[in-house]
């Protein structure tokens, strides 16, 4: 059962950078989420399934095809499923105003409030100049950093068996860094300055895996977070109130889906 408030249905949910095909990816928490959130429109927004990470190895356990399994059916039972590509999955932008299985692709978006105002969905690797102008900079950035997930998922063993609570050593070690707190503060700066340029009220987007919601910068910033450590997705309600959920699991059904999830893969 699910620590949390079980089957919601908003107008929309906002999810990114789920990186399916690596290692990281919290494939088992996702499926819990989906289980117990539908809308009516369902925008992913980047790095869903992760190319660059598949092009060098192939790594897909039955988990990450219940996830794909699930966001498909949703699409058949009638919610409207947008994807809007990101740089890890850039390879579907070559696929921009098809359907592929009742899914939409696009390049960005306008998302229309219940609230009346205009947002922007984008991933927003287009605003990152690490990502743009150095690319084999961005995949030593990610290289480290699938370094030091791994090396986490080893410590949280550990702190598992100790009875010890998750601790997330690639969250800590970004938000030790000042640099990386002047990155986060830089791009949703330049992401508000993109809604503002496109006469829009605010935006939506992801990328940079942390979750947020303000006006610190005039307009209304949204960031969907990411499934890899945070486990967040952003959803309006039909009244149009947005919310940032981190959804949690318990520890029971951790150790159940993880086994289910490995079982199948072997
Ligand atoms: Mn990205």
């Amino acid at each position: 059962m699910s620590e949390q408030p079980q089957n919601r249905k908003f107008k929309s949910l906002f999810l990114s950078d789920i990186h399916l095909g690596t290692r990281g990816c919290q494939a088992h928490i996702l499926l819990d989420f989906l289980k117990n959130n539908d809308a009516d429109t369902i925008y992913l927004v980047g790095d869903i399934i992760d190319g660059w990470r598949l092009k060098r190895s192939w790594y897909w356990p039955q988990a990450h095809n219940d996830v794909v399994q699930k966001v498909l059916r949703k699409a058949r039972k009638g919610s409207r499923v947008i994807y809007v590509p990101g740089n890890h999955d850039e390879f579907l932008r070559g696929y921009l105003g098809l359907q592929l299985g009742g899914v939409e692709v696009v390049d960005q978006i306008i998302h229309e409030g219940a609230n009346g105002k205009n947002y922007l969905v984008i991933h927003g690797d287009q605003f990152d100049v690490v990502v743009r102008h150095a690319k084999w900079l961005a995949l030593l950035g990610d290289w480290a950093y699938v370094t030091a997930l791994n090396l986490n998922t080893v410590l949280n063993y550990f702190r598992r068996k100790l009875g010890l609570t998750y601790w997330s050593l690639s969250a800590w070690a970004k938000m030790k860094v000042k640099n990386a707190v002047n990155f986060i503060g830089k791009f949703e700066e330049t992401l508000v300055g993109e809604a503002r340029r496109q006469k829009v009220d605010g935006v939506i987007c992801g990328h940079i895996h942390h979750a947020a919601s303000h006006e610190q910068y005039g307009l209304h910033y949204l960031n969907t977070g990411d499934w890899v450590e945070s486990c967040t997705a952003v959803a309006e309600t039909v009244e149009g109130n947005f919310e940032v959920i981190h959804w949690r699991i318990s520890e029971e059904v951790e150790t159940a889906e993880r086994k289910t999830g490995q079982e199948v893969a072997a």
